[in-house]
């Protein structure tokens, strides 16, 4: 809701806004060919666009093959928005400080490594392994990936909705927040009951199902964990998702 009414996307385009990705090649896979059968049912000459919130990689086994079907198989007549996560933002820190690898690779940037064929070995805290492991990545990671990588928006913005990784803090203008807050809020976000002028679609926090309030949608249903990756189907102003097969988190 926005001013007392249901946010809306203009007429003539569909928005799919697919959630954490973190290494899943598979589920994109399947939700890809999901929103290929389920856009067969639009309006003719709809306008289609796919955004992606990000966090492309971590976690999942096959971080490298994801970045390589974003860039060398995108939709065909689907225009795309690929946004930055703090994982993906995590990843390009670490070429440029191997200082951080330590909580990186402890957050899921391990398996990252692997599917760049760099061997982890035992995980020590030394700072020479990680720029070991640091020289080998840039060594083994694409120039196109790169270039995927710092190409990555940080919002987008269509009617009513705003699209970011994490959310918002609230009651400040779009312009003015903090990249900070955009790639990894929280708390008082998630729970903020207010308007904040537009309904924000985020991935970033998991919860067991996607998410409607009236203030945000949460579509980060951890695939990498439960095979569930969910997508908000946006059109004028109704709202519906498509989730792969999988597990639903049990309600914590
Ligand atoms: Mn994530």
């Amino acid at each position: 809701m926005v001013g007392g009414r249901p946010a809306r996307i203009p007429p003539g385009i569909c928005i799919y806004a697919i959630g954490d990705i973190h290494g899943r090649a598979d589920l994109m896979i399947e939700m890809h060919r999901t929103i290929m059968e389920d856009s067969q049912d639009l309006t003719p000459g709809t306008e289609k666009i796919l955004v992606y919130v990000g966090d492309f990689v971590d976690r999942g086994l096959e971080s490298s093959h994801v970045l390589d079907l974003l860039i060398e198989e995108p939709l065909p007549d689907f225009g795309a928005v690929y946004l930055v996560g703090n994982h993906d933002a995590w990843f390009l820190s670490f070429l440029v400080d191997a200082k951080i690898g330590q909580s990186w690779l402890r957050y899921g940037g391990d398996a990252t490594l692997h599917s760049y064929g760099v061997r982890v070995g035992m995980v020590r805290d030394d700072l020479q392994y990680f720029e070991r492991l640091q020289a080998e990545l840039a060594e083994k990671v694409p120039p196109e990936h790169l270039a995927f990588l710092r190409g990555l928006e940080v919002t987008f913005q269509i009617g009513d909705y705003l699209f970011v990784h994490a959310g918002i803090r609230p009651h400040i203008p779009i312009e003015q927040q903090s990249p900070d807050d955009l790639l990894w809020i929280r708390e008082p976000f998630l729970s903020c009951p207010d308007d904040l002028g537009v309904v924000v679609v985020h991935g970033h926090t998991v919860e067991a199902q996607p998410t409607i309030r009236n203030n945000r949608i949460g579509i980060d249903t951890g695939a990498c964990w439960t095979g569930a990756l969910s997508c908000v189907v946006l059109e004028e102003d109704t709202i519906r998702f498509l989730t792969t097969g999988g597990q639903p988190m049990a309600e914590r």
